[in-house]
């Protein structure tokens, strides 16, 4: 499934592809292929050294699909330029050193640390794995840009303001609805936590990654990796999506103005591709403006890529703290300016990748995975204040936040690279000695570990392993006693698939899991008494993967 903004971007790649294919085998002694501009062969002859083994060149269309399937499933960790980033570089030198047969092994098998097995667990087929083992050995194609004009064109405002309810339509407890991705669907379903009963179905972007609610809850905003804004009104008798906008080519992160007296008025879309954000009208998204990002790196270094990462909206000052995962800055841009200006760039950690603040909302806390440390971000005075070294890619999704009886206030990260929930002091004015220190090291039975989620009423933290190499490992689920300071459980919560994600309902007396695979499940379970209440499964449940409750994502619980 491809939008047209895809197909289009896809076709430029295509047409570069076929330049470097016939480039390519120019250069590997190899026959065949049109005749070619000169421009391509430079290019090739200018970033490889390494000659090109014999039969590894792509035709046209199997470019095109490895393209689609490279940004669709690897660029996100590899970097669109395959410069790397949370997964390691993927040079076409260094590719054709490794040769075919051994890069089908991993793509195959993945490796410990994060590397899915994609072949293994039946994302990619054979012919697919043999593809992508000869594309990395090509130049990476480099996407286009997107300007602001290009961007409007996109803009597709569905319902206009005047048009919608004044008022909830809903007799149905809307601040209590769970959005659910369903990630190859390209859709939304919207349920009622209470009742269980699904809302609404909605199209919305390829390969959608999160949601997040605006300030007062009354709308969803969803990404798409295709870079496609959904704005999702609760308010109607059945959720509706009354706008839709593509402000970048590859995304992951959109968040909402959350300061008082900018409740639900500005949303801000961080591009993968190209390199800035953009800004909507909350209410409209009618693009306002296109932002370019600074592309130094902490040490100085001019970057060919740097990514918005994770952002978070500060709910005591307009701003948003957007992460810049390549150069490791956390800049701060301010809605309450005109032109939504970078009004600061905190020196962070290289990689920067997802978090989430702590219970004040003063501290941002966000992986820099590769490094194996939380940066913790003082949104408030503007300035980093620590950096933690907790494991193997740490990797928390937005975290958690729990009073713990020795500690006081503390927040936690799980990791892709190892087994361990890493407890570390969150509360430098009532517990400054512990305050950024890791206090608690917690096994946990394997590596893998995607997401971590808690609530305020909640006794437990649940951690997944839906990366872990093992098939069984990634079914599992954990809960860690925050009373006793120890893991209380783990338990297998799915048959078949990969558990992953947690979400509880408003009260923080239900919690959700997502069964990822195609014959999708969510399985919901009594948080005090850890037993399953329900278990979800239809046709449409496709691939479900992140959960998001409207009160708890508004008013950022976790
Ligand atoms: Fe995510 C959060 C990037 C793969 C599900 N993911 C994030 C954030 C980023 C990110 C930057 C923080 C957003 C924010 O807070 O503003 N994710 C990436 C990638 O680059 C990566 C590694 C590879 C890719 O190509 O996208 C990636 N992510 C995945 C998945 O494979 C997951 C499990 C399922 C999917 O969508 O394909 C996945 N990511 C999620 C979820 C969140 C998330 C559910 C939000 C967690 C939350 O509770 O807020």
């Amino acid at each position: 499934m491809r939008t047209p903004g895809w197909s289009a971007h896809l076709r430029k790649i295509a047409a570069v592809g076929l330049a470097v294919v016939v480039a390519t085998a120019l250069v590997a002694g190899c026959g065949g292929g049109d005749d070619d501009d000169d421009a391509a062969e430079e290019r090739t002859e200018e970033t490889t050294t390494v000659p090109l083994a014999e039969g590894v060149a792509l035709n046209d269309e199997e470019f095109e699909d490895a393209s689609d399937i490279f940004f669709r499933q690897c660029a996100g960790c590899h970097g669109a330029l395959r410069v790397g980033a949370t997964g390691p570089p993927l040079q076409p030198d260094v590719m054709r050193t490794r040769q075919t047969p051994a890069l089908e092994a991993i793509i195959h098998n993945g490796l410990p640390g994060g590397m899915p097995p994609w072949g293994k667990a039946g994302f990619l087929t054979e012919d697919e794995v043999n593809k992508m083992a000869r594309f990395l050995q090509m130049d990476p194609p480099e996407p286009p840009g997107l300007d602001l004009e290009e961007i409007t064109e996109t803009w597709d405002l569905k319902i206009p303001v005047d048009e919608r309810p004044t008022s909830p339509q809903t007799t149905r407890d809307w601040q209590d609805y769970m959005g659910v991705i369903l990630r190859d669907a390209g859709k939304v379903a919207i349920f009622e936590s209470g009742s269980k009963k699904r809302v609404a179905l909605l199209d919305t972007g390829y390969a959608v990654h999160i949601l997040r609610s605006s300030k007062s809850g009354r709308y969803f905003y969803a990404i798409g990796r295709d870079g496609k804004v959904t704005l999702i009104d609760l308010w109607f008798e059945t959720p509706t999506v009354v706008a839709e906008v593509k402000g970048c080519i590859d995304a992951r992160s959109v968040e909402g103005s959350k300061y008082e007296g900018f409740e639900d008025k500005f949303i801000i879309e961080g591009c993968y591709w190209p390199m800035q954000y953009v800004i909507f009208d909350g209410l409209t998204l009618e693009p306002k403006t296109v932002v370019p990002i600074p592309q130094e790196s902490i040490q100085g270094e001019e970057l060919d890529e740097v990514r918005i990462a994770a952002i978070a909206a500060s709910h005591s000052a307009p701003v948003w703290a957007v992460a810049l995962k390549e150069s490791g800055y956390v800049a701060i841009v301010d809605y309450s300016k005109d032109d939504f200006p970078i009004v600061k760039m905190i020196e962070g950690q290289r990689f920067l990748h997802d978090g989430g603040f702590d219970r004040t909302g003063r501290y941002f806390s966000i992986a820099a995975n590769m490094e194996n440390q939380m940066v913790v971000i003082d949104v408030e005075n503007q300035e980093r204040v620590a950096l933690i070294d907790t494991g193997n890619k740490p990797h928390p999704g937005r975290g958690a936040n729990w009073k713990d009886p020795e500690y006081g206030w503390v927040m936690a990260t799980t990791h892709m690279g190892e087994g361990k929930l890493a407890v570390y002091g969150a509360d430098p004015e009532g517990n400054p000695e512990h305050a950024w220190k890791v206090v608690r090291e917690i096994e946990l039975p394997s590596a893998g570990a995607l997401f971590l989620k808690t609530h305020e009423k909640s006794p437990w933290v649940w951690t997944d392993a839906t990366l872990a190499t093992n098939e069984e490992d990634s079914r599992r689920v954990c809960v860690y006693s925050k009373a006793k300071g120890e893991l209380h459980k783990c338990w297998l919560a799915t048959n078949g698939g990969r558990g992953v994600h947690f979400e509880y309902n408003k009260d923080g007396t239900e919690v959700w899991v997502s069964n990822w695979t195609r014959k999708g499940e969510l399985i919901i379970y009594d948080d005090k008494s850890l037993k399953e209440i329900k278990r979800i499964s239809a046709p449409w449940l496709v691939t479900p993967t992140g959960k998001f409750n409207v009160h708890n994502t508004a008013n950022d619980v976790y």
